[in-house]
């Protein structure tokens, strides 16, 4: 069987979480990697049965999630991370969520992967026209959105094995106009479109690894939820 590595899963409305119950329906073991602040409620819901109904697959069988690591996509390492984040009572319970270490801690208990999925983006501008967008709030969509991928793809690329796959999500903003999708995240968008392509030459040159975005639909999750969509 295939194993796959979700990020960007914390609860049971948004894609991560249909495309992992896709992927176990398929016959793949499900690691899932949930944002730092978010990890409690979601370990806590999973525990308590609160996902059970929407865990249930088409053969009647529940999804198994083999494990939940935590992390913020954001920080390559613990250099990256600065102290107010270090000692922040949300991140303080929790270690090991920097990419290097997710990916460090993923071939210790499982040692490869076979499908790599990022669903995860973030814009705390979102609401604000590109034009009026600070720089502070359009380098973070774009890190949080775009580099973290990049970075991903990166670190997991030595155990993903060869003949893998690796997908994220886009949104047709990056082409055209749409507003209210803003603070950057149109142009986080077109540069992980772009940044696909490349990578997409990259990993399979190097490793036979597929890359591929998908333009989404509409879907009522948190996040669209948050922009009002
Ligand atoms: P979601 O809230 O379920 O998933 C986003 C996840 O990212 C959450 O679990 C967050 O905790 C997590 N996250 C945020 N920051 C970080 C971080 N630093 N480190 C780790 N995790 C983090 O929402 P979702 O399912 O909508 O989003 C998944 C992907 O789908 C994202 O890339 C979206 O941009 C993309 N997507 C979603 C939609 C949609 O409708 N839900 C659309 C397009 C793309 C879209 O907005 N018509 C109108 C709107 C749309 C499409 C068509």
């Amino acid at each position: 069987g295939k194993r796959a590595f979700i990020a960007g899963v914390a609860d049971d409305n948004g894609y991560g979480w249909a495309i992992a119950k896709s992927l176990a329906a398929a016959g793949a073991e499900i690691l899932v990697g949930t944002w730092v602040p978010a990890l409690n409620i979601f370990e806590s819901s999973l525990r308590r049965g609160k996902f059970d109904e929407s865990r249930k697959l088409q053969d009647g069988s529940l999804m198994e999630i083999a494990k939940v690591y935590p992390l913020d996509a954001v920080y390559d390492n613990l250099e990256d991370v600065p102290e107010d984040v270090k000692t922040n009572k949300r991140y303080a319970g929790a270690k090991n969520w920097t990419v290097q270490e997710v990916v460090e801690s993923v071939k210790k208990d499982f040692g490869t992967i076979d499908i790599l999925v990022h669903s995860l983006a973030n814009g705390p501008e979102v609401s604000k026209p590109l034009s009026e967008t600070s720089r502070k709030g359009y380098l973070a969509a774009i890190s949080a959105s775009s580099y973290s991928y990049i970075s991903l793809l990166k670190h997991f690329l030595p155990i993903i094995n060869p003949g893998g796959s690796s997908l994220s999500l886009t949104y047709i903003a990056s082409e055209r106009i749409i507003p209210g999708y803003g603070g950057g995240m149109s142009s986080a968008k077109a540069a992980l479109e772009s940044d696909t392509r490349v990578l997409a030459f990259e990993a399979g040159r190097k490793k036979r690894i597929r890359v591929n975005t998908i333009s989404a639909g509409p879907l009522g999750s948190r996040a669209a939820k948050a922009i009002g969509f």
